[in-house]
């Protein structure tokens, strides 16, 4: 069951009244220059990776394939790898700059998600680490097929998973103590599900 106990900004952004967190979503933003066919597009113009991570000793391929995108010297750490960044894509960099001015924020880096189908995932995580600062602000715009992210208390166990549907075109913004405070994952799902691309925008202290 997919609740959004919304409360509408006058720009259409929805607050989710996460405990602890601060998460607002623009359920479906039209984006220029085209929204509908901005997955083909990112599908064919990125250069998208099947890397591999090591976990408790064991190295498993990424359940989908991955970009880490940014301005020189935007390295990040995580999963147990160093990631340097590819140059801009025009259409990403495009992209940043709308969702800039959606959110007031200033980003130098994306983590690119394609999602091939129901069987890719991501596990759960926090985005924490020290390289993005205290208070991270992600904003996570989605293109082609809705996948639900799940959220879960890091701390208050008995607090219920919350869980957002993200559809096409919609963006979902991170801030304040969400990162702290929750763990996020989009799990595998049975149903059939078709392509799907996710744009994490981020700011690295560099
Ligand atoms: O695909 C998504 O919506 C989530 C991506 C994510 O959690 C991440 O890049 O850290």
């Amino acid at each position: 069951m997919i609740v959004h106990r919304e409360n509408r900004k006058t720009n259409g952004s929805l607050d989710l009244a996460l405990p602890d967190g601060d998460l607002r979503l623009f359920p479906a933003i039209d984006f220029a220059p085209t929204g509908k066919d901005m997955l083909s597009r990112l599908q064919a113009s990125i250069p998208w990776r099947q890397e591999s991570i090591t976990l408790f000793g064991r190295t498993h391929a990424q359940p989908r394939l991955i970009c880490w995108m940014g301005d020189a010297g935007c390295t990040y750490r995580y999963s147990g790898r160093t990631w340097h960044p590819e140059p801009w894509d025009s259409l990403v960099a495009d992209l940043r700059s709308q969702v800039e001015g959606l959110t007031g924020e200033r980003f130098n880096s994306a983590l690119l998600n394609l999602y091939r189908n129901g069987s890719d995932s991501m596990g759960f995580h926090a985005d924490d680490e020290p390289e993005l600062g205290k208070t991270p602000v992600i904003a996570s715009l989605s293109f082609g097929a809705e996948r639900v992210m799940h959220f879960r208390h890091r701390h208050d166990h008995s607090l219920p998973t919350r869980k957002i549907a993200l559809p096409d075109g919609s963006l979902l913004v991170m801030r304040g103590e969400t990162q702290a405070n929750w763990r996020h994952a989009i799990p595998k799902t049975r149903r059939p599900v078709g392509p799907r691309i996710n744009l994490t925008f981020r700011r690295i202290m560099i």
